[in-house]
């Protein structure tokens, strides 16, 4: 397993925001396991997590020139990824959303940098049924950027719906025509679980969740 997985994989777990129990989806679906990537909460874990971020995008070599992170998870992700950049000799510019468009002040929906002529990479957390990533590649689109790509931190490799065994991250990729990247995936996970004394318990539980809703 590349070092950037194993050290994600690991950093998750010191940070608390990979946990192991039972856990219902925004798609209903009830997990054994949950990434809330909202644990990485302190600048020394989120600065490493961002380190992280960057060796599996430069590992993609997906060619990009504006970060992107959408409300609210995004946001803390993509700003840790651009001082990542800086710290690496690379100055990108950093765009991100709110929610609620503001009608007061200096107006609208989109904070930083123009996304007009942009090539975006797009910053999340983590993708299951892909529905967060296509409204951030809509806003994106609308304000004249072209999405290059997509990067989450965990992609749980599920099934799109019943009748797409592709999983949610392979159909988003094919419907824009961009790599829709993860620093690592439930199969790294699995991995990961299999040699670690402390999640050995959890091995069996995740591998009935894969044979239930994992992507071929
Ligand atoms: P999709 O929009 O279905 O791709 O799910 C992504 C969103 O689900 C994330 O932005 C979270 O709000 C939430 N989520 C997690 O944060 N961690 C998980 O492990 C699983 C989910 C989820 O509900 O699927």
């Amino acid at each position: 397993m590349s070092d950037h997985r194993t050290r994600f994989l690991q950093l998750a777990l010191d940070a608390d925001a990979l946990r192991f129990g039972e856990f219902t989806l925004k798609s209903g679906r009830v997990s054994p396991y949950f990434f809330n990537a909202g644990r990485f909460d302190r600048g020394a874990a989120l600065a490493a997590l961002a380190s992280c971020y960057a060796d599996a995008i430069d590992a993609s070599g997906v060619g990009f020139d504006l970060l992107f992170g959408p409300a609210y998870k995004g946001i803390p992700l993509a700003t840790a990824l651009a001082c990542e950049y800086a710290r690496r000799g690379r100055d990108l510019p950093l765009a991100f959303n709110r929610k609620e468009a503001k009608a007061h002040g200096e107006g609208g929906s989109l904070i930083g940098a123009p996304l007009a002529g942009r090539k975006v990479l797009v910053v999340d957390d983590v993708i299951t049924a892909g529905t967060a990533i296509r409204e951030a590649l809509g806003i994106i689109t609308a304000a004249g950027g072209t999405v290059a790509g997509i990067v989450v931190a965990l992609d749980r490799q599920e099934i799109a719906g019943d009748s797409d065994r592709r999983s949610a991250a392979q159909a988003v990729a094919a419907e824009a025509g961009v790599p829709v990247l993860a620093v690592a995936g439930l199969s790294d996970l699995l991995a990961f679980a299999a040699g670690n004394d402390t999640l050995a318990a959890y091995h069996a539980p995740l591998l009935a969740y894969r044979a239930r809703y994992g992507c071929d």
